[in-house]
């Protein structure tokens, strides 16, 4: 069977919508990436056309601890919208979501339009501001497992994402230290120095990536560099803080 690219982005937007799981469309089709990300840009056109509004976009598997959490190991990307934002200090009900997964992640704020191959030099001198960021990822297929193609397709899991203050795009960011915390209680630690060993190379391959799909970072969008560690299952009623050395703080709450 070929893949049928509208069908199955109405699936997967339709599973997103509904937050109900459906099958992984690898147990029926073998999707190529470039089929993935079309699905991905398909179903995105999707919420566009209900009125939401491109924000920007996020990295995927930028650290080995994702990487090993969910046994992949190429870096992906997918498309933020502002129906994805989450106020900071804010809540998301948990009925909007399947089974909620949240990451510590930084954010960028672009100042200058960024694409194609490019320095670590030139990406940093396209950042406008640095933030600290939450991302809420959610899996469309069932028991959050999929391959490659199929979470390309489900763009790379987004669904939320919470950005914290923004700070100077000087503020060093190649190791800093967080702590993630559930209900005030530390979950998780790390470092920023687990995404490909400084933020700002996830912010160099985006420029790539996007490019290949005929993309760019655009200025005022936002880029998030990708998950530092693990991401944590999330229940209903959670308060979830990220403390990040230098950064600062960013929160939300899960609604019952
Ligand atoms: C895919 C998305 C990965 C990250 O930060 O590495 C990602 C997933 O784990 O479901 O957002
Ligand atoms: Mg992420």
């Amino acid at each position: 069977m070929s893949a049928d690219i509208g069908s199955l982005s109405e699936k997967l937007d339709g599973a997103a919508r509904a937050a109900r799981a459906t099958p992984q469309i690898s147990h029926e089709v073998a999707l190529s990436m470039h089929e993935a990300y079309a699905v991905q840009a398909a179903s995105i056109a999707r919420r566009l056309a209900r009125g939401e509004r491109r924000v920007g976009m996020k990295m995927g598997f930028t650290s080995r601890a994702k990487m090993l959490q969910m046994g992949l190991s190429d870096v992906i990307w997918g498309r933020l919208t502002d129906g994805m934002l989450v106020e900071d200090g804010g809540s998301t009900p948990f009925g909007r979501y399947v089974h909620p997964r949240v990451e510590p992640e930084v954010a960028f704020l672009m100042g200058k339009r960024l694409e194609g191959r490019v320095t670590p030099m030139q990406a940093l001198d396209a950042v406008a501001a640095v933030g600290p960021a939450l991302e809420l990822i959610d899996s469309r297929y069932e028991n959050f497992k999929f391959s490659l193609s199929d979470v390309v397709a489900d763009n790379s899991s987004s669904s939320g994402f919470v950005i914290g203050p923004w700070r100077a795009a000087s503020t060093e960011i190649d190791n800093l230290g967080l702590i993630l915390s559930i209900d005030g209680r530390p979950q998780a630690l790390g470092s920023t120095a687990a995404i490909l060993g400084h933020p700002l190379r996830s912010l160099v391959a985006a420029a790539r990536l996007v490019a290949e799909s005929g993309e760019a970072l655009e200025p005022g969008s936002i880029v998030l560099a990708g998950g530092a560690t693990a991401a944590l299952a999330l229940v209903p009623g959670q308060y979830v803080s990220l403390e990040m050395q230098s950064l600062g703080r960013v929160a939300f709450s899960v609604e019952a």
